[in-house]
């Protein structure tokens, strides 16, 4: 089949043919029909965060069930489904407890070492990244990792649902923990900051300020939910939203990983604040906070992995929301693309001007 491969890092992504096995015990074999560009695989294909190549990224993932493995029992040949990269084994304290976002064995749903690799090429393994490797014809998925969902969700759209919007919306609603009548601002309106907007309106924030430096998508966080946008290359940033809320926001997402933003996004709270940090930054990656203003303002600062989602619940859940029509995943899809493509869409992403671009055909 064909699919995207990364052969070495910060060397982009190759297309090329390689094997993919028949599913083992809980393995659903995908058809895949859209796969999402998140800006997280361009930092896994330019840096070494634990996975090494060859491997095939790929995380947003919608398609049709084509096979299942002989333990599956959740899915049936011919059901629509969406993938995530959350890896959870169902039985651990956290699994049990519902915080499958923590499970302590994620990597229950990964082949074990000693079994034949899902991915291949010419007889040599090729790793199939989170347990998702999206971008390719078809994926090998472990039944904890996908979600079926109704037929009537475009594969775009659920592709989406994925990653991007149970990160954001999950941000707000879940890890953050908004609530009606709070102030929020949003920094960086990429594919999954536009969801914490989205997140934020659902829950009834008073006012959702969005933040970035194309004016294209402080127009977009707008049609999503933003009620006031700022252009963080025209001034003060901080100044401004203190001068917007009169005196901070009680809430700040910080979406791109930068430590400039996040320092900003401390910054910017009102007194006993929240500051959740959403964006992935280089490895090694810091910032400075002073610690006496963090205390005496008694602002908190919230490490925020996959919007603390449980996707078995969170993932319907959205779906059915935009279903009802009240959320908005149409507008994050920018552009549909062929694989051949996926080079030329993430150099797009990398300069900030697309959401969502989404691989339609293989
Ligand atoms: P994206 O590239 O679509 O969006 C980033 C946005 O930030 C763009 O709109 C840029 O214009 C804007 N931007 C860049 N610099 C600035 C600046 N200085 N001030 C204001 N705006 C700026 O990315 P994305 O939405 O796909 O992902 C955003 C981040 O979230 C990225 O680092 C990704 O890896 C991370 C992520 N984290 C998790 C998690 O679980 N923590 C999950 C998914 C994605
Ligand atoms: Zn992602
Ligand atoms: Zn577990």
């Amino acid at each position: 089949m064909r699919a995207a491969v990364v052969n070495a890092f910060g060397g982009g992504f190759d297309i090329e043919d390689i094997d993919i096995a028949d599913p083992l015990g809980r393995e659903v074999l995908v058809d895949v029909k859209a796969s999402g560009l998140c800006h997280s695989d361009l930092h896994f294909a330019q840096n070494d965060f634990g996975m090494a190549p060859p491997m095939v990224l790929g995380h947003e993932v919608s398609g049709v069930v084509a096979a299942i493995g002989p333990d599956v029992t959740e899915f049936a040949v011919g059901d629509h489904v969406v993938g995530s990269l959350v890896q959870f084994c169902g039985a651990c304290d956290e699994c049990l407890s519902g915080r499958t976002v923590r499970c302590l064995r994620p990597e229950a749903t990964l082949r074990a070492a000693g079994e034949p690799p899902r991915l291949s090429r010419r007889g040599e393994p090729v790793l199939a990244a989170m347990g998702t490797a999206g971008f390719a014809e078809r994926a090998l998925i472990h039944e904890n990792q996908l979600v079926r969902i109704d037929p009537a969700v475009p594969f775009p759209e659920a592709s989406v649902l994925g990653c991007g919007t149970i990160t954001g919306a999950g941000a707000a609603i879940h890890a953050a923990g908004v609530t009606a009548g709070d102030t929020v601002a949003v920094i960086g309106l990429g594919g999954v900051g536009l969801n914490v907007v989205s997140g934020a309106r659902l829950v009834g924030a008073a006012r959702i300020i969005g933040i970035d430096l194309n004016d294209e998508k402080l127009e977009l966080a707008r049609a999503f939910g933003a009620t006031d946008w700022v252009n963080a290359g025209e001034g003060d940033v901080v100044a401004r939203v203190r001068e917007l809320t009169g005196g901070g926001v009680d809430h700040a997402f910080e979406v791109i990983g930068r430590r400039q933003t996040v320092e900003q996004a401390i910054a910017m709270l009102r007194v006993g604040g929240t500051a959740s940090l959403i964006g992935i930054h280089p490895a090694g990656g810091t910032f400075e906070v002073d610690a006496n203003t963090l205390l005496r303002e008694q602002k908190k600062v919230n490490g925020v992995y996959m919007g603390s989602s449980n996707i078995k619940r969170d993932i319907p859940f959205y779906a059915s929301l935009f279903l009802q029509g009240r959320l908005d995943l149409s507008d994050l899809i920018a552009s549909e693309i062929a694989l051949d493509d996926i080079n030329s869409a993430y150099a797009a992403l990398h300069s900030g001007k697309t959401a969502r671009t989404v691989i339609t055909r293989f």
